[in-house]
C-alpha cells in the first residue's frame, strides 16, 4: 500500500522514498496504490482544477514509472467513500496527544496562517487508507515512519477495543534514498510544494533543466568529494542520488567518487544518471498522456477498492454497534 499526494509535482525524492520502492515490490504483493487527493486540501491548493490536473498526471506518471496495473490495485482515494467512514470511527479512537507529535503537524503548520483542523487529523485518515484494505506493508520515505507507527497504534488499539478488525502495518524503509534533500539547502528534505524549484528535480523536468539544477546545487568549497551528511551535506546529497537511482550500493558508491576534485566531473556523473532514469519515464508519460488508458486503469482500481473497502468498513461498523 503506498500512496503520494498531489500536492505539487513529484521530484526525484519522491521517487526514490516511494515510487521507486513500490515498484520493486508490486509483483511480491497484492499491491495498491492510490492518489490521496483527499489530503492536499490539508494546506490551501489554490484552482481546484489544478489539483484534477494533477491526479491525472500523477497517474499516467505511475504508469510510466512502471506501475504495472495486472499487479496493482491503482485507485483515487476519493472515489472510495468507505475511507472517510473509517476516518470517523478511527478520529474518535485516537488521542489529541498522539497528534500533537506528529512532527510533519509541526513542520507544515508553521508555514501557515490559519491552521486547518485536517491538517491536524490527516494521519488518521493516513491510518484509514493503509488498514481498510489489511495492508501489512507501507513502503515510504523516512518522513512517513511517524505516521505510519500511528496507524499501527490505532489499528492495535481497534483491535483490543473491538476484536481483529485489522493487520497491523509495517513502514518499509528504503536503506538508500529515504530522505532525499533540497538541491539549494541539503539541510531540509526535498519536496513538491517547496517554494524554491531550483532545490527539486521534478520527474517531468527537462535535461536542460536538470542540468541547470545539478551544476547549481550547493555542494561546498572543500574542492574533494566525500561523503559527510554532517560536514558535508550538498555532496552527501548527491551521492545518495547516485546510488539510488543507479542501484550502485552506497558504500560502493563512495569509493567511486571519493578523492574526486573537481565537482563539475563528479556532478555529470550525476546527471547521467537522472537523465537515464527519467528519460524512459518522459518518453513513455508523453505517449501515455494523449490516450485514455489511464481512466481504463483507475475505474478497474476504483471498483475493487470499493468491493474490499466497503466489506471491511461493514464489519467495523457493526463491531462499533452502528445501525440497526
Ligand atoms: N525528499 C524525499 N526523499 C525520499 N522520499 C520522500 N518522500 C517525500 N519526500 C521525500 C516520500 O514520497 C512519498 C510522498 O508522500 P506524500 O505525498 O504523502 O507527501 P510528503 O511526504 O509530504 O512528500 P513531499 O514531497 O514533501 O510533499 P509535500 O511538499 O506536498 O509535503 C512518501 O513515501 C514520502 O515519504
Amino acid at each position: 500500500m503506498s500512496g503520494l499526494q498531489p500536492s505539487g509535482e513529484l521530484t526525484i525524492g519522491n521517487y526514490c522514498g516511494g515510487i521507486r520502492q513500490f515498484l520493486q515490490y508490486q509483483k511480491e504483493y497484492d499491491s495498491f496504490l492510490f492518489i490521496p487527493d483527499m489530503h492536499t486540501i490539508t494546506v490551501p491548493q489554490g484552482d481546484p482544477h489544478l489539483i484534477r490536473e494533477r491526479i491525472r498526471r500523477f497517474a499516467n506518471l505511475y504508469l510510466a514509472c512502471g506501475l504495472d496495473p495486472d499487479n496493482c490495485t491503482f485507485y483515487i482515494q476519493s472515489e472510495v467513500p468507505a475511507t472517510n467512514q473509517l476516518t470517523w470511527i478511527l478520529e474518535c479512537n485516537t488521542y489529541m496527544g498522539e497528534l500533537s507529535r506528529m512532527t510533519q503537524f509541526k513542520s507544515k503548520s508553521e508555514k501557515q496562517t490559519n491552521v486547518g483542523c485536517g491538517l491536524f487529523t490527516y494521519p488518521i485518515l493516513m491510518a484509514a487508507d493503509i488498514i481498510l484494505y489489511d495492508s501489512n506493508v507501507v513502503p515510504v520515505g523516512a518522513d512517513q515512519k511517524q505516521h505510519v507507527e500511528l496507524a499501527r497504534d490505532i489499528a492495535t488499539r481497534m483491535n483490543h477495543k473491538y476484536g481483529d478488525l485489522f493487520v497491523v502495518p509495517e513502514p518499509l524503509i528504503a536503506k538508500v534514498g529515504a530522505r532525499i534533500k533540497d538541491l539549494q539547502d541539503p539541510t531540509k528534505k526535498m519536496s513538491k510544494s517547496s517554494e524554491d524549484p531550483m532545490g527539486s528535480i521534478f520527474l517531468l523536468d527537462s535535461e536542460a533543466d536538470i542540468k541547470k539544477k545539478i551544476n547549481r546545487a550547493v555542494t561546498d568549497n572543500d574542492a574533494y568529494v566525500a561523503f559527510d551528511e554532517e560536514k558535508k551535506p550538498g555532496i552527501s546529497n548527491l551521492i545518495t542520488l547516485y546510488s539510488a537511482l543507479s542501484g550502485t550500493p552506497l558504500q560502493d558508491a563512495i569509493n567511486h567518487f571519493e578523492g574526486m576534485t573537481r565537482y563539475g566531473d563528479f556532478k555529470k556523473e550525476v546527471m547521467e544518471v537522472i537523465f537515464e532514469t527519467l528519460r524512459p519515464v518522459r518518453e513513455k508519460y508523453e505517449q501515455l498522456s494523449h490516450s485514455d488508458y489511464v481512466d481504463e486503469v483507475l475505474n478497474k482500481g476504483r471498483d475493487r477498492a470499493n468491493a474490499i473497502a466497503n466489506s471491511k468498513y461493514d464489519l467495523v461498523r457493526k463491531a462499533v454497534g452502528f445501525g440497526r
